[in-house]
């Protein structure tokens, strides 16, 4: 749809928009070409820091996927860090539009600092969220068990209503489930709506 480098020129916020977030290299590109089943709409390198630009992608007329830059690569000057960490505060503060966040966080190392910060913005604008613990064929059984498990212990603290999915865009593994997720975010249905409300008890 458009690459945007600056706030003032993003897509004008009406609709549903859904972001893509995480570190440098934790396989964001890869994992919005595998769920969308394209294989090159958003660019993928082995140079972390590449994703610079918002890219944003259209679903349908009214929803969008955004696949922002990563953060966290420590050749990227420290202006640069600070300025992406005030962007993006103000993204999730001010973005009307934005109805969902999926965070690609790599499987081996686990959520991160960087990550946590994230999270809890997403948590304070109750920002439904689904965290992909990423490249899991790296990973064996063993170690995949405690990757969701770590996951899901450091989750209770920064945003309680975050799911956690293994993801291997490599094996093709939870890529169904992810899509299934966004798609509910970005056209939630009247049934799903219903789930959400929430029902007093009688007094
Ligand atoms: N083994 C394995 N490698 C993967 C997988 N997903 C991504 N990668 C590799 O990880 C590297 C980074 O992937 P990208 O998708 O470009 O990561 P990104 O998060 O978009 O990176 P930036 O745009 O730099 O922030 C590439 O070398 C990918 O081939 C996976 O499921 N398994
Ligand atoms: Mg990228």
């Amino acid at each position: 749809m458009k690459s945007a480098p600056t706030w003032t020129t993003l897509p004008v916020d009406a609709g549903t928009e859904l972001a893509f977030v995480g570190r440098s290299n934790s396989g964001k590109s890869t994992a919005l070409n595998a769920i969308c089943q394209q294989s090159a709409l958003a660019r993928t390198s082995r140079t972390p820091g590449r994703t610079r630009e918002l890219n944003y992608f259209a679903v349908a007329e009214t929803e969008r996927l955004v696949d922002l830059p990563g953060y966290g690569y420590a050749a990227v000057p420290i202006p640069m860090q600070q300025a992406w960490g005030e962007f993006i505060a103000h993204y999730f503060a001010e973005r009307r539009s934005l109805c969902g966040m999926v965070q690609m966080v790599d499987s081996r190392h686990g959520i991160r600092e960087l990550d946590a910060e994230l999270l809890r913005y997403a948590w304070q604008r109750q920002l439904p969220t689904l965290v992909l613990l990423s490249k899991t064929d790296k990973l064996n059984r063993q170690e995949q068990v405690n990757a969701v498990r770590k996951a899901n212990v450091d989750l209770a603290m920064l945003h309680p209503e975050a799911r956690v999915l293994l993801f291997s865009a490599k094996e093709k593994v939870g890529i169904e489930d992810a899509r299934r997720f966004i798609e509910a975010q970005l056209a939630p249905t009247p049934a799903a709506d219903v789930t959400r409300t929430h029902f007093e008890s009688p007094r």
